[in-house]
């Protein structure tokens, strides 16, 4: 078989991909070694950027996510037994966030690229990328027992942080930067009535809490846990009492409980790898680079990839100029690396860390009540929060 753009990866980035590379002629194959089943049982990101939404848009699968996604202006911080609002759209001269689930974001756009008869081969086994050093790469894969050839133009490595696009390059080509926080988040997913109309981000001596939500009847809640922790452990019950534990009075009282259908506890890294290309191999989103989701930003940062590399696709097949994919990783690093910094600063401002001393927690404290009190202060939070210009 052979195509213009190969991507190996059924999530956001590389559906995202394969929808604008569709919708502008240039013909790809989506290959995942999970099913679609599993892809979309995956409970991830819920807060979208202007700029993700307007690719959603480009990629004509908005739709659903203008109708059932909910608009917030603002985001509250809690601490002290307060709450401050920060007033995102005012701040920001107009901005604002769209709370839609990823894995609705990732239903459209399989839903889209099965409308549109594009490609998409799951459950792949060993999908190998080969020769993205040369000028024919191709991308082999095993399925029911049969290897498969696909030659191709371009790779596209939309595999997330474990995949293989990212650990095929010889390391001496390749420098990373990691971080790894010594928490983790446990998260629940029930059918219950968020507690606030926005997001609450919660900084408490028993640890970090975010009230979050997917519609007006279905919250997501989190607490900071420690690393070794077993979900097991955690009964509803538990969890809720902690949560409530950790909120303003005025919020905990007004928690409506339920029976949890999601539970997990995801840890939190930042990770960036440098360079995002090699040759034709291109790595985008949680390939290439994590955060913690403090700052609402892996998926927002998956999508600002996408759009830097779509446009030197297009630009080389429309225009036969490669000037944006020769610029694709120095736009895309530039970018990740201020939502790797925002990301990293949230968590330290909001989360107690094992282990801090006096001083730095009375450092902390410094930052929200500066934070709280600082139109400056605000404003930068904001504008990064609603996402960087692309
Ligand atoms: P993904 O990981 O979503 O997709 C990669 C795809 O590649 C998967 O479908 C996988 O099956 C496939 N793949 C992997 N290896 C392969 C191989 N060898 N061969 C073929 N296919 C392969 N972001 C936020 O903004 N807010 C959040 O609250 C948030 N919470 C998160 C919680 C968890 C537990 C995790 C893991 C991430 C969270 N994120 C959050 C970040 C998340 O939303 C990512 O940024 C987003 O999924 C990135 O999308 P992709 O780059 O498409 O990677
Ligand atoms: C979520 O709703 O899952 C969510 C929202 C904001 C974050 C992280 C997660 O910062």
């Amino acid at each position: 078989m052979r195509t213009q753009v190969a991507i190996i990866g059924s999530g956001p980035s590389g559906l995202l991909l394969g929808q604008l590379l569709s919708l502008a002629g240039i013909d790809n194959v989506i290959l995942d070694r999970a099913s679609k089943d599993h892809i979309l049982g995956r409970v991830r990101a819920g807060v979208l950027e202007e700029g993700t939404v307007r690719l959603m848009d480009e990629a004509r699968s908005g739709a659903r996510m203008h109708a059932e996604g909910l608009l917030h202006d603002g985001i509250s911080l809690a601490f002290d037994g307060r709450d401050h609002r920060i007033d995102l759209f005012d701040l920001t001269g107009g901005k604002r966030v769209t709370i839609y689930g990823q894995t609705e974001l990732t239903h459209d756009l399989m839903d889209h690229r099965e409308q549109s008869g594009m490609l998409s081969i799951n459950e792949a086994a060993n999908v190998t990328p080969h020769d993205f050093d040369g000028n024919a790469p191709r991308v082999t894969y095993e399925r029911h027992g049969v290897t498969h050839r696909i030659d191709c133009d371009f790779i596209a490595g939309c595999d997330g942080f474990h995949g293989v696009s990212r650990r095929s390059v010889p390391d001496k080509a390749i420098r990373t930067f990691e971080k790894v926080y010594p928490f983790g988040w446990l998260g629940i997913l029930a059918d219950v009535p968020p507690v606030n109309d926005e997001l609450i981000y919660a900084n408490h001596p028993r640890g970090f809490a975010l009230c979050s939500m997917r519609s007006m009847s279905r919250s997501r809640y989190y607490v900071q846990c420690p690393l070794d922790e077993k979900i097991e452990e955690w009964d509803d019950r538990r969890f809720w009492d902690e949560l409530r534990r950790r909120l303003p009075a005025h919020h905990a009282e007004r928690v409506v409980t339920g029976p949890s259908f999601e539970k997990s506890i995801a840890p939190l890294r930042s990770f960036v790898a440098e360079p995002m290309r090699f040759n034709r191999l291109f790595l985008v989103g949680d390939a290439a680079h994590i955060v913690p989701p403090t700052g609402a930003k892996g998926l927002n940062l998956a999508a600002s990839d996408v759009h830097y590399l779509f446009e030197g696709l297009r630009e080389h097949y429309r225009d036969r100029s490669n000037a944006g994919l020769d610029a694709y990783s120095q736009r895309a690093l530039a970018r990740a690396w201020k939502a790797v910094r925002f990301s990293w600063w949230m968590t330290t401002i909001l989360h107690r860390f094992p282990g801090t001393g006096a001083f730095d927690q009375k450092i902390q404290e410094a930052e929200l009540d500066y934070l709280t009190h600082s139109r400056a202060a605000a404003t930068a939070l904001a504008e990064n929060y609603v996402g960087l210009p692309f």
